[in-house]
């Protein structure tokens, strides 16, 4: 089988024709999920993978978890250092100790089925058009372009925005309890933050809450650079998994080595070391 062959045989290509994106079928996944994302920002493929790709695909994960960085740190939803001139109950200043761990896509190797899945054009494509691009790359960053995140019991993800203008999920494993995808859409905007919305969505009174129903399996496509979002914390043995697949609308954009070393922590910092080592030979 050819790589496009390995990547289209994990997907259930009867329910979503990534494949034929030209035929009846075709455009009319793309209509509905054009028209999802219109709606609530995501674009949710219940089934995505069949029942032996995603058993696979998650003992795959499983394998590379000994790789991710631990991340074990506080933050607020903006990423922002705390400012003591804000009023103490503003949502800038709500802060989360948050844990969960995070490998990097230069340790997921090529033949993987997420890489595979990553890499099928067919799929850059159907993503390509749903979103509305004139073009559109499996992201050049070779640290942020495809990732795994681990979260075991006590992890989760605090509310934050994007810095992508979409992202896209694959469910490999849910966890046992918990560890639910949240967002509210649209809850702010190029010119208005909406803090007062902000906080209503972190003390779960906001009217707007979204929990997609998403079992292992799951392909979720998120524009959420506007959309606050969380996954909630994740009870039980079984860690949940996720890869994030990243895309660009340019072929070429790549990550500073500060910001890689920075999310990925010490063994991609030892990758760049090694590398500007053997270049100085
Ligand atoms: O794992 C998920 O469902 C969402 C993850 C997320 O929001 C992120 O990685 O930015
Ligand atoms: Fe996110």
């Amino acid at each position: 089988m050819n790589a496009t062959d390995l990547a289209a045989d994990r997907v259930d290509l009867a329910r979503y024709p990534i494949d034929r994106p030209d035929s009846p079928e075709g455009r009319a996944l793309v209509d509905t999920c054009r028209a999802q994302l219109a709606e609530n920002s995501c674009a949710n493929l219940t089934g995505f993978l069949r029942p032996e790709a995603l058993a696979a695909m998650k003992e795959e994960a499983l394998a590379l978890e000994g790789m991710a960085y631990r991340q074990d740190g506080r933050r607020n939803a903006y990423f922002t250092l705390d400012d003591p001139a804000l009023a103490q109950d503003d949502p800038r200043r709500r802060y989360w100790h948050y844990r969960m761990n995070q490998l990097a896509g230069d340790a997921i190797p090529a033949g993987t089925g997420c890489r595979a899945l990553f890499e099928w054009a067919a799929l850059t494509e159907f993503f390509r058009r749903i979103l509305g691009y004139a073009a559109l790359y499996p992201m050049a960053d070779e640290f942020q372009n495809l990732n795994l995140i681990y979260l075991h019991a006590g992890h989760h993800q605090p509310w934050h925005y994007d810095q992508g203008e979409f992202a896209v999920t694959l469910l490999l494993q849910a966890a046992q309890e918990g560890g639910d995808f949240e967002f509210v859409t649209a809850i702010r905007s190029e010119e208005d933050e909406n803090l007062e919305g902000v906080a209503a969505a972190i003390d779960g009174r906001h009217p707007g809450l979204v929990r997609p129903a998403r079992d292992a399996g799951t392909l979720t496509v998120f524009r959420g650079m506007y959309a606050l979002h969380r996954v909630s914390e994740v009870a039980g043995e079984r860690p949940r998994i996720t890869a994030v697949l990243s895309y660009d609308g340019r072929p070429d954009r790549i990550a500073t080595d500060r910001e890689n070393i920075h999310i990925y922590g010490p063994r991609v910092a030892a990758v760049l070391e090694a590398r500007r080592a053997q270049q100085r030979l």
